[in-house]
């Protein structure tokens, strides 16, 4: 207005239209008003965060429109030196609503359906959290920012065939005094965790203090994130609620270090993810979509095959020192299709399904020497570059989430099934052997040569094997569990054979020795979870007794050997009856182990197998039951 007054030759709006002051008064303030009035409007338009780009300061904007995968890309783009870098992938179709097609987008809007029946009613069944809040009840403003996925959190809830904590406790008073004990290990990790290390990404349990480490390019937490899941299954309220606040307060995304992409993906993604369908807590969706963006430019290679190493801040990425030829490992990038297809699920933007998607076609165009997979692979010719194949380290979780993959999609996913039914019967083929005292395992292979060795991250395949079984065809369903049987009872022999009771690292089957580990460097145990994790799946499948034995066995062993003043800690020689510590409380040990050792005292409908399939770090996804729009990709 007074702009207007000042303006050469051109009165003020009031004395033009000829009013005297009372009039000019009323006009004044009536006007005023409607100017208040269309500014507020802005705010309340159903798509307002355009608006509020403009109005808000940058940063802010940025953080308010954080939930949504497409929204963060689009204030990346501004050039506002004060954002966090913005990935060189800004040329992805990020945004739903102009890169999903239309039959997509309506899917995702679920909310027009009419909701099923709750399929269980039980206490567990909804989140039990304090504070807990479903997407759906989420204020305005928050809906707004999410409007491109429009996840409908219960509808996704009431899918569910069981309380994801079960309806009941185990009935039998051993069984549940055995999983109250394996509760309070948990109990007893976290608190000397939070105590000396909370914010750090492992706890150091005998020096007392934290491990920062350089695997996850500057994020920190990783223990608080690998653990949520696990306190909220365990009804370890308290400690939920703590790890919640610590992400929601301190959780920072804005960092600039060298990460392993695996290890972001399955530890951090991973737990958020798992977090958020637990819980229904909007934080934990956000910060997985949030950091899920800055993975993406990991995979802006010749081939769409990501390389191992992405600093978070630049988005620059490169492949491993060690790994020979600038080559990606097999383990690497064959382990993101669980948590991706669910990143793309959430956010409605379909660029995450697409890059895995990618992966499995480069795949299935390289030619597989006798049907085997290799670990490494050029990302800029899609050859392999050695010929080494394992089932341990390097290759493990690229088999797992083949056959994970098609159990999430509700067994939709054929390609994944005969994928993974194609790489078992070549392993089977030229892998599996008997030793000599009658044990089996799984050899690796060296470019036609076998080493008769077996690591301890091997030992996850008796699980793996066994959930397969249940879908393979009539002829080869108890073949295959009984060859899961085998391997998970030579896996409990490395533990057996040992002073420790607990296994080694790496185990042989040369020179004379079965299942023991014949080389100094092979003899530690950092508490890794993939034996009992076997034992969980078996007893899950078969029910048999010895199974709950075996993993008490674990328990024992850990207890005795492993737990110190402050934590658990990894020890260096099992073989030795005083071990000495490495001092390092891993994180894996709250998120898989421990898990694994709890689901192995509870009902089957704690965290049931017909409801979730465990990404490699145990954390729990949901089985699209209800038609998860990603699966569009996979057709
Ligand atoms: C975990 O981080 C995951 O299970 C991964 O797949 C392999 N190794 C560790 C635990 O041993």
């Amino acid at each position: 207005m007074v702009l207007l007054r000042k303006l050469p030759g051109m009165p003020g709006w009031p004395a033009a239209l000829g009013l005297r002051l009372p009039q000019k008064f009323l006009f004044l303030l009536f006007l005023s008003g409607l100017l208040t009035l269309c500014f507020g409007a802005l705010f309340l338009l159903p798509d307002s965060s355009r608006f509020k780009r403009l109005f808000l300061p940058r940063r802010a904007a940025a953080a308010s429109s954080s939930a949504s995968a497409s929204s963060a890309s689009s204030s990346s783009s501004t050039g506002d030196t004060e954002l966090p870098r913005s990935p060189p992938a800004a040329a992805e179709p990020r945004h739903a609503s102009s890169a999903a097609p239309r039959r997509l987008r309506d899917r995702l809007r679920g909310a027009a359906r009419p909701a099923a029946p709750p399929a269980h009613t039980a206490p567990g069944s909804r989140p039990q959290v304090r504070g807990a809040e479903p997407a759906s009840t989420a204020p305005a403003a928050a809906r707004d920012t999410q409007a491109p996925s429009r996840f409908d959190y219960e509808r996704f809830q009431q899918s569910l065939r069981h309380p994801p904590r079960g309806r009941r406790p185990p009935e039998d008073p051993e069984t549940q005094a055995r999983r109250m004990k394996v509760k309070e290990m948990m109990k007893f990790a976290w608190d000397n965790y939070k105590q000396y290390a909370l914010g750090k990404n492992e706890l150091r349990p005998l020096t007392k203090n934290g491990h920062i480490g350089n695997m996850f390019g500057g994020l920190r937490g990783a223990t608080v994130v690998d653990a949520l899941d696990t306190l909220y299954i365990m009804e370890l309220e308290e400690e939920f609620q703590e790890a919640k606040k610590w992400v929601e307060k301190s959780f920072d995304l804005n960092v600039n270090g060298e990460a392993s992409l695996f290890e972001v993906n399955i530890r951090y993604i991973g737990g958020l993810l798992a977090a958020y369908y637990l819980t229904g807590e909007e934080v934990f969706k956000s910060k997985a979509l949030e950091l899920g963006e800055k993975l993406l430019p990991a995979f802006n290679t010749p081939t769409g095959i990501p390389r191992g190493v992405i600093n978070l801040g630049s988005g620059m990425s490169w492949s491993w020192g060690w790994a020979s030829a600038g080559s990606s490992i097999l383990a690497e990038f064959g382990t993101l299709h669980l948590e991706f297809l669910h990143l793309s699920e959430l956010s409605g933007n379909p660029v995450f399904a697409e890059k895995v998607m990618n992966i499995r076609k480069v795949l299935n165009k390289v030619e597989k020497p006798q049907g085997l997979y290799p670990n490494f692979l050029s990302p800029v010719t899609g050859n392999w570059v050695q010929h080494h194949v394992s089932i341990g380290g390097l290759g493990d979780s690229f088999y797992e989430y083949l056959i994970k993959s098609w159990l999430m999609s509700d067994k939709k996913d054929s390609e994944a099934k005969r994928m993974y039914d194609d790489a078992l019967e070549a392993i089977e083929k030229h892998l599996v052997k008997k030793s000599a005292g009658g044990l089996t395992y799984i050899a690796e292979w060296r470019g036609g040569i076998l080493d008769h060795k077996m690591g301890h991250l091997a030992c996850f395949s008796g699980g793996m094997i066994a959930l397969g079984a249940e879908h393979a065809g009539e002829e080869k369903k108890q073949h295959y569990m009984d060859l899961a049987a085998e391997i998970t009872n030579t896996c409990h022999e490395s533990y057996a054979r040992s002073d420790t009771k607990l296994g080694p690292e790496a185990f042989r089957f040369d020179t004379g020795s079965e299942a023991m580990a014949t080389r100094l460097s092979e003899r530690y145990y950092i508490l890794r979870p993939e034996v009992v994790e076997s034992y969980m799946y078996m007893w899950r499948l078969t029910h048999d007794p010895k199974y709950r034995q075996w993993g008490w066995e674990a328990v024992k062993a850990l207890e005795e050997h492993c737990r110190v003043e402050a934590g658990f800690s990894g020890i260096r020689d099992v073989y030795s009856t005083t071990p000495t510590h490495d001092n390092m409380q891993q994180s894996f040990f709250l998120a898989e182990t421990l898990k694994y050792l709890y689901l192995l005292f509870c009902e089957d409908d704690v965290l049931a197998l017909d409801d979730w399939v465990f990404n490699t770090e145990a954390h729990p996804l949901p089985i699209n039951h209800t038609n998860f729009k990603a699966k569009a990709g996979v057709q």
